[in-house]
């Protein structure tokens, strides 16, 4: 149930002519409309209606164990980097702990890069060995 209404965020409708939505000109460049009289006017169905969307290429990015760096690092960072809450940070720094590699996150290819180079620039900085590593999904 609807409880309350937003101002639309979507396109105006387009006010087309009557007819101009089948029109296609005089040259018959028919982009998958099928029909025609002498006039110049469409009078077929539109069959073409497949959307040209492309998903975005996924990486997930990945954290490996180390023997050397300190758990609360690692958690402090899956916190600053990759937004977790403590609780959530605390969960996947154990399962990277206990099965040596475990997923921080899924981002398109250039945010995924930027949060790999931010693990591993806290790291050196603070002399932690603690590897950070993106994979396409
Ligand atoms: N294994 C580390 C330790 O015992 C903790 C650790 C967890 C290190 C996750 C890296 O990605 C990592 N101090």
């Amino acid at each position: 149930m609807k409880t309350f209404s937003m101002p639309s965020t979507e396109m105006p409708a387009r006010r087309l002519p009557a007819h101009a939505d089948v029109y296609a000109g005089p040259q018959d460049d028919d982009g998958g409309r099928h029909g025609g009289n002498d006039a110049g006017f469409e009078t077929g169905t539109v069959t073409k209606t497949r959307p040209k969307t492309k998903r975005p290429n996924l990486y997930r990015v990945l954290l490996l164990n180390d023997d050397y760096t300190p758990m609360e690092f690692v958690v402090l960072v899956l916190q600053d980097v990759f937004n977790k809450s403590h609780e959530d940070a605390m969960q996947i720094m154990l399962h990277v702990h206990q099965k040596g590699v475990g997923e921080c996150g899924v981002y398109p290819y250039e945010v995924a890069e930027t949060k790999v180079t931010r693990v591993m620039d806290t790291a050196r900085k603070n002399q932690h060995p603690l590897q950070c590593v993106m994979e396409k999904q």
